[in-house]
């Protein structure tokens, strides 16, 4: 095997820089072909540490000048080695003068300084987080050295008319020779990895919002020319975000200027670095004609994400990148309830725990599982994961559920007032909700250390004659890879107990004095424990796990009609969909085992839905939640020796029993919502309702596709992208005849429009059909897509092999072929994607025993091939041992 993997890095070998940097100037004289960059850094050495020589990080750097205190070094004196130059200093500080080359323009990577857009517009940006500000300068690049930033650009001032960077301007003027230049000073100090700077011709958009302590911030989003008009919610997003964090969580913005930047060539969503954000053009722009409403949503998520790491990330950042959930599931959390709180909470909450389900326990299930916080990693790219973020932020919730809404919010103050321009870690963002509530939670360490998903067990008891209800609930978490022994976790389970009308019941414990409440928190803090509630006037139904109030996979033998009971009655809406997709599972476990359904159950399922669908008082988001079963990979979560075909059967099947149970009210239901005037609006009730009417046009295609005319004509008349996409995607996946006339007609329609393509592409790549590999196999030649775009391989490759589980695993192997042969292309022009798309593998020890051999055969042949990426070399490494 290749041996590129890069050593592993150990939490416990945790060492406090021995030499800190305490201000930087920096000078780019920039240039595609060939920026030269120019350091000054004011380095001082720990007085504990009189030994230790000034390691800087540098990859991929040309060393041009190299001096101390203003001398010229001798070549004894230092070493220039391929990641890292280290100086021999026997003074306590020092000015280190550095002054390199390097090449934006052939930097596929996209970490570090790189050039995006293509001929007039091509302009020159940076991604610096994790590891990527060595690739511009030499630097101790570990988040704790902070350090206070000068920073000068000077460029053609034709072709770069803008140029920014962190912090305050401070100056700027013309130049020689055309040329131009621009200071900025960041008085915030910040690690190297929030560093940024963008030069380019962008048009841009300004705004400006005055904050709770009276500061006027200019607001600016910068775009190319073709999306600037589509600017303007995401502008309205922003000024949204900074009115909701000083509102909920008190903190204001800490700047004159916040700007925001779009770029199509990005690795991930978007990058918080300091009042400079650069975002993912996907998660930027939109237009009703151009963007769907779950486009939408994520741009006011997403926009909310970065803007809210300027206080979770920024002024609080993280001791070591160990610490990454620190500020992500701290950040994610924060995005949850700022979406939650202006649009809808129960949906964002279906969202996010179906994406937990799908990304998340499949990663704890596999050779890539690692903790909320890991212990070690060799390529720390490769750690931006389901785990990191989405299990960190639930991890967030459950102690903010447990301390209530105030005491989180005086902890989280506690957080920020101790740590402010401090680099902190898990146990400082403990302990600050500790103090600030008086509790112990070290119980919860164990949450942050520990891979897996638990299981919890549900057990129920009632007893008429003595008016008691027991519910006993027990904790079980698998062996994960270097953690074979697992310790039980705190974990806090909200009831509340209803009667089968709907009416709640008390909810006092044995031994209890005073007034029930009506939902609580159970702590199961051991194994096992059972809990007994008195007064209970008649066999309760249980509502468990309330706003799904811990990460756990439930297993729970629920009577169907207590689920139904849910289904109809709760008024958790997160419970009551809970209940359907419970409901949903079971039925597919058993066409899984025998062929069908169960056929009462799926009578009491599809009834309880035939109710929720009729009911005009329901959000019709919920309906259309409830209508959409899980997709085939969380189904298949949890099974061995999996089937992919025989997957995609039974789920086709409990699929198409409700669609035609419901097929009269599902087509009533589409002809009322077809009346809506509301094509191009984007509040949360108009996007609801055209997301139940495309559940209903899917359901009613597919228990006949006689009406399928009925999409044909919905894609023809639509006036948005998300009826024209949801009417093209029930066509192609029914094989309508006219599909392919439809999907040219949209390729036509959207032509030259990156971002739209991309989702016709995704469409394609998600179709179970036995031909899709070659067909996608065909786009990659298809204009719109480009090995080098990160977004137009995520949309195509990424969305075949990660959700296309039929297609993918088909058996004679080709979907493996195919992605692994993406997967060594990318490897030579963007590490990160080639490693992430890698991660599809991961699994392959769950597959029946054919695919199991051929998805390993891959992950060997990769492994075999030269010069691996360290990204890449990791995730097959890992997947493998
Ligand atoms: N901190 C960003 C995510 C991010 C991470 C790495 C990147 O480049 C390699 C870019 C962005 C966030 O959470 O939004
Ligand atoms: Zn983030």
């Amino acid at each position: 095997m290749s041996d590129s993997a890069k050593p592993p890095v150990l939490l416990c070998d945790y060492r406090a820089p021995a030499w800190r940097v305490t201000d930087v100037e920096l000078e780019f004289d920039l240039d595609p072909a060939a920026t030269i960059v120019a350091a000054r850094l004011a380095v001082e050495r720990d007085p504990s540490e009189p030994a230790a020589p000034l390691r800087l990080d540098a990859e991929q750097l040309e060393l041009l000048d190299l001096r101390v205190d203003g001398r010229r070094l001798a070549p004894e004196e230092y070493r220039f080695e391929t990641d890292a130059l280290t100086i021999l200093l026997a003074v306590p500080r020092a000015r280190i003068e550095t002054r390199v080359r390097i090449a934006p323009d052939t930097n596929t990577a996209l970490q570090g300084l790189y050039a995006s857009g293509g001929g007039q517009s091509r302009f020159l940006l940076t991604q610096c987080e994790a590891e990527g500000f060595r690739r511009i300068t030499p630097f101790p690049d570990r988040p704790d050295v902070l350090a206070r930033y000068t920073v000068t650009l000077r460029a053609d001032k034709a072709r770069f008319p803008l140029l920014l960077a962190n912090g305050n301007a401070d100056g700027a003027g013309d130049l020689d020779g055309g040329r131009h230049w621009a200071r900025f000073v960041d008085p915030h100090p910040k690690p190297s990895y929030l560093f940024a700077l963008v030069a380019g011709r962008l048009e841009s958009i300004e705004d400006c919002f005055v904050t709770a302590e009276g500061r006027r911030v200019r607001l600016f989003i910068h775009a190319e020319p073709d999306a600037i008009g589509r600017c303007g919610w995401a502008m309205q997003c922003l000024k949204m975000a900074m009115r909701w964090d000083e509102e909920r969580f008190g903190r204001c913005y800490d700047l004159d200027v916040f700007h925001i930047v779009a770029t199509h060539d990005f690795t991930m969503g978007a990058m918080e670095n300091k009042g400079l954000n650069v975002f993912n053009a996907k998660y930027l722009l939109a237009d009703p004609e151009r963007a769907t409403d779950d486009g939408y949503r994520h741009v006011l998520a997403v926009v909310g994400h970065e803007y809210f790491h300027n206080w979770s990330g920024n002024r609080v950042t993280c001791r070591d990148w160990f610490q990454l959930s620190l500020k992500e599931g701290l950040t994610v959390y924060r995005e949850q309830e700022f979406e939650s709180d202006l649009a809808s909470r129960t949906l964002r909450r279906i969202e996010d725990v179906r994406v937990l389900w799908r990304a998340q326990f499949s990663e704890d299930a596999g050779p890539l599982a690692h903790p909320v916080r890991p212990d070690r990693y060799s390529e720390i790219n490769n750690f931006y994961t389901a785990t990191v973020y989405e299990k960190g932020a639930e991890l967030v919730r459950m102690l903010a559920s447990v301390l209530g809404r105030d005491g989180f919010r005086r902890g989280l103050d506690r957080y920020f007032e101790r740590n402010d321009g401090r680099a902190a870690t898990v146990e400082d963002f403990l302990a600050a909700l500790e103090e600030a509530n008086d509790v112990r939670l070290s119980p919860w360490l164990a949450w942050y250390a520990q891979a897996g998903t638990p299981t919890l067990e549900a057990s129920e008891r009632y007893d008429a004659a003595a008016r008691c209800y027991e519910l006993t609930l027990a904790q079980h978490t698998a062996p994960t890879p270097g953690q074979p022994r697992k310790q039980a976790l705190p974990i806090p389970v909200v009831v509340a107990l209803f009667d089968e009308r709907g009416a709640r019941l008390p909810l006092r414990l044995d031994g209890e004095a005073g007034t029930a409440e009506r939902e609580r928190v159970l702590p199961l803090l051991t194994e096992r424990a059972t809990f007994r509630f008195v007064d209970v006037p008649v066999r309760p139904v249980a509502s468990l796990l309330r706003g799904y109030s811990a990460p756990v996979r439930l297993r729970w033998n629920a009577d169907a009609d207590d689920l139904a009971v849910q289904i109809r009655h709760d008024d958790d809406g997160f419970n009551r969909w809970f209940a359907a997709d419970a409901l949903s599972r079971r039925l597919f476990a058993q066409a899984l085992a025998s062929g069908a359904p169960d056929a009462r159950q799926l009578d009491v399922w599809t009834r309880s839905l035939a109710q929720a669908l009729a009911d005009p008082a329901l959000d019709p988001a919920l309906v259309a939640e409830m209508l959409s079963i899980a997709d085939a990979g969380s189904l298949a979560e949890g099974l061995v020796d999996i089937d992919p075909d025989a997957v995609h059967v039974a789920r086709a099947r409990v699929e198409t029993a409700l669609a035609q149970a419901l097929a009269a009210p599902l087509l009533a239901r589409y002809g009322e919502l077809s009346g809506a005037t509301d094509a191009q609006a984007v509040e949360p009730a108009a996007q609801a309702r055209r997301r139940l009417r495309n559940a209903c046009l899917a359901a009613v295609c597919r228990a006949d596709p006689a009406q399928l005319p009925l999409a044909a004509a919905q894609f023809a008349q639509a006036r948005n992208l998300t009826d024209r996409l949801g009417a093209l995607s029930v066509l192609l996946s029914a094989q309508a005849a006219g599909a392919e006339e439809a999907l040219d007609a949209f390729a036509a329609r959207h032509a030259g429009d990156a971002l739209v393509l991309d989702q016709w592409l995704t469409l394609q790549a998600v179709q179970p059909h036995d031909e899709t590999v070659e067909h996608v196999a065909a786009l990659t030649a298809h204009p719109a897509f480009r090995w080098t775009n990160p977004n137009n391989v995520y949309a195509l490759v990424g969305a075949f092999a990660l959700r296309n589980p039929r297609a993918f695993h088909r058996a004679d192997g080709a979907g493996y072929r195919f992605v692994a042969d993406a997967v060594a292309r990318l490897d030579t022009l963007t590490p990160q994607v080639s490693a992430r798309l890698a991660t599809a593998f991961g699994g392959w020890r769950r597959f029946e025993p054919l695919r199991r051999a051929l998805m390993h055969r891959e992950l060997q042949r990769l492994a075999a091939r030269d010069a691996l990426s360290p990204d890449l070399a990791d995730i097959v490494g890992r997947s493998l041992a």
